[in-house]
């Protein structure tokens, strides 16, 4: 199937960061890879968007945070269970750029996300309480845009709970998977395909976007 983007479209472009990629901190592998997909899939856009995943050191979703906890390890929070990160995207690190071979110089808006202290914010609708909302979905109904298509990192998380949340908002989520790379912590790779299923969510491929 082919899909030809209109003036009504955007593509949300998630934490393409130099944190995220080989030399990172959480590095997703071949993370790098998404760079000139997404692109090339920007230049077909009119309206794009960007989020930058943004901590203050000592972050709560650092295991750097939990004296003898460790990366990856899942804890419990305020909001719920928290997968533990390595110290990535500081605010003002190098690592929290992004990648300077993204050229997308019509990008209209950048989200930031997991700036307070004590909340993570996987999803670029809403942060991980589930309540605190990013702003996005107002920006979007304003400008009067209403399918949202996702590529970025990292597709089981970041790219995963925007794509739910967009669901949920009432726009048309799309996922150009080939344009996402996965951490996969604990088969989560294949539980985002099976959610994603389940809410109808499309996964599609760079190609079909013309
Ligand atoms: C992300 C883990 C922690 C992501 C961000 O962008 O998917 N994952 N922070
Ligand atoms: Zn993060």
């Amino acid at each position: 199937m082919s899909i030809a983007p209109s003036d009504t479209d955007v593509l949300l472009v998630v934490d393409v960061q130099k944190d995220f990629c080989p030399d990172g901190r959480l590095a997703v592998p071949r993370g790098d890879e998404v760079v000139p997909i997404v692109n090339r899939l920007a230049a077909k856009f009119t309206n794009v968007v960007l989020t930058q995943d943004w901590h203050p050191p000592g972050h709560l979703s650092f295991a750097s945070s939990h004296p003898g906890k460790q990366p990856f390890q899942t804890i419990e929070v305020a909001y719920g269970p928290q997968v533990l990160w390595p110290d990535h995207c500081v605010q003002y690190t190098p690592g929290a750029e992004f990648r300077e071979d993204l050229h997308i110089a019509h990008a209209a808006l950048v989200i930031r996300k997991g700036f307070r202290r004590a909340i993570d914010s996987y999803s670029t609708f809403y942060e991980n309480d589930r309540a605190t909302p990013t702003g996005l979905a107002g920006y979007l109904r304003e400008r009067g845009l209403r399918r949202v298509f996702l590529a970025g990192l990292a597709f089981d998380f970041c790219v995963r709970y925007s794509a739910e949340d967009a669901h949920r908002e009432g726009f048309e989520a799309i996922v150009i998977e080939d344009a996402c790379r996965g951490i996969d912590v604990d088969g989560s790779v294949a539980a985002t395909r099976r959610r994603l299923a389940e809410l109808g969510v499309r996964c599609v491929g760079a190609a079909e976007i013309t």
